[in-house]
């Protein structure tokens, strides 16, 4: 019995090790490559019109085979390929990060743009932060990717947030989610602060470059108004 359940396990954890296949990794790196390049380019757009910086950093990512298993067993699915390809949004990852709280909402409504994207679920953290105080935008969409000339659409979890919002949850990762200090409850409370004290600041900043804008564009009117005269 506990050799046909060891046995069991070993198969489970070589199917999900085809997610390290060539031809699977080739086709999620695509699909990374297709979502990192049109975010390149709204940045470059939405910077244009806006006159700010407006994407700070892209970051991508493809899960590993561990951290699909242990996903897998949280959810309490089957752990095999076809189960994680299918019920996992997040193989392929790719996070932009803004410097300010309002573009954030710009990013998203370009990606939902895209012609050739489709949006399958969109989640919004940020108007309903997790319980943890996690805040982030979350748009899973399918991209189609070409390969021996055909089309897979390849499902891609694109995660929106703030340079704010991610320090905080970097530094979550780090040392709460998933970890066993994120079950102690006064752990739990502190963290939740510090995430609303930095969304307080987020939102402070956004002010403040609203203002120097508005003082800037007062500025060029002065100006304009003493060439005239
Ligand atoms: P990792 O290691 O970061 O990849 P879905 O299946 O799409 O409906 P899902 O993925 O079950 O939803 O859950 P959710 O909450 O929408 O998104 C999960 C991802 O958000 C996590 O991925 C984290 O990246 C991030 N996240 C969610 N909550 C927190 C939090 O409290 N703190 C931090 N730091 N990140 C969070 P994974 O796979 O859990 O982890």
């Amino acid at each position: 019995m506990k050799n046909s359940l060891n046995d069991e396990k070993k198969s489970d954890k070589s199917e999900i090790v085809q997610i390290n296949s060539p031809m699977t990794l080739l086709m999620y790196q695509s699909a990374i490559d297709i979502v990192v390049d049109r975010l390149k380019a709204i940045n470059i757009e939405l910077t244009n019109k806006s006159g700010h910086h407006v994407i700070r950093g892209i970051t991508r990512r493809i899960k590993s085979p561990e951290s699909i298993t242990k996903k897998l067993i949280r959810k309490g699915k089957k752990i095999d390929y076809e189960t994680a390809v299918e019920s996992l949004n997040d193989i392929a990852g790719v996070r932009a990060v803004s410097y300010f709280f309002d573009d954030i909402y710009q990013i998203s409504k370009a990606v939902k743009k895209q012609k050739d994207f489709t949006l399958i679920k969109e989640k919004d953290y940020v108007q309903k932060p997790k319980k943890s105080g996690y805040k982030s935008i979350h748009l899973i969409v399918k991209v189609p990717v070409v390969l021996d000339s055909q089309t897979t659409y390849v499902k891609v979890e694109i995660q929106i947030r703030t340079f704010a919002m991610d320090y905080w949850a970097e530094l979550d990762s780090q040392m709460c989610y998933k970890k066993s200090a994120g079950d102690i409850e006064m752990v739990r409370q502190e963290s939740k602060r510090y995430a609303e004290a930095i969304a307080a600041l987020d939102n402070k900043m956004l002010e403040f470059r609203k203002k120097i804008e508005l003082l800037e564009k007062n500025k060029v009117l002065c100006e304009t108004d003493k060439v005239k005269k």
